[in-house]
């Protein structure tokens, strides 16, 4: 037996169609979110059942240029967020994929200047480093604000540095350089 459960939700999905993955689901009040789409569909299902109802809500879609990808495979690597050190624009998401090539080897993420918006939660401008290479998991660090990180050192040979800004608000951004070190944990490959 299946049994369904009906409620107010907004949910938004990487894609065409229900098909696609979710990026997020919405109930409640949410003041204001920022969400990428990886490329340029989207699909937005809202579901409200017959019971009670709220003002709704309202959302603006914004195109942007995705041309600030990079991928890291040298040790020493400089990676820099658009237009550094000027203060970058809004809407981007950047992703720089660092893979290590020698095995054994992970990598070392020392950051040199940071300089982002700081909104609570990082919910405006953030980076995020996921260790492994999924962004569909959380995120191993995520940093806003114009405190120097300490450097993070990963567990895999396959990181992802994604920088994201929002509508409005921009710092200097950051340079951060990429070492790739042996090994620390046991149960890298
Ligand atoms: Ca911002």
């Amino acid at each position: 037996m299946v049994t369904q459960y009906y409620f107010n939700f907004l949910k938004i999905f990487d894609g065409n169609s229900t098909e696609a993955s979710v990026l997020a689901t919405l109930c409640g009040s949410i003041k204001r979110r920022t969400f990428f789409t990886s490329g340029n569909e989207v699909f937005i299902m809202f579901t409200a059942d017959q019971n009670g109802t709220d003002s709704g809500f309202e959302g603006v879609f914004t195109f942007h240029e995705d041309n600030c990808h990079g991928i890291i495979n040298t040790t020493g690597s400089l990676v820099t967020s658009p237009n550094f050190p000027q203060k970058y624009g809004n809407f981007l998401k950047c992703d720089f994929v660092v893979t290590v090539p020698d095995k054994g080897k992970v990598s070392e993420i020392n950051f040199f200047k940071f300089d982002l918006d700081n909104k609570e939660h990082c919910l405006g401008d953030s980076v995020k480093i996921f260790d492994g290479g999924k962004t569909s998991t959380f995120p191993s660090i995520k940093l806003c604000g114009s405190n120097l990180p300490p450097s993070f050192i990963s567990h895999s040979s396959f990181v992802i540095i994604r920088f994201t800004s929002d509508e409005a608000e921009a710092g200097s951004g950051f340079q951060i350089q990429v070492n790739f070190i042996s090994g620390l944990y046991p149960s890298v490959v």
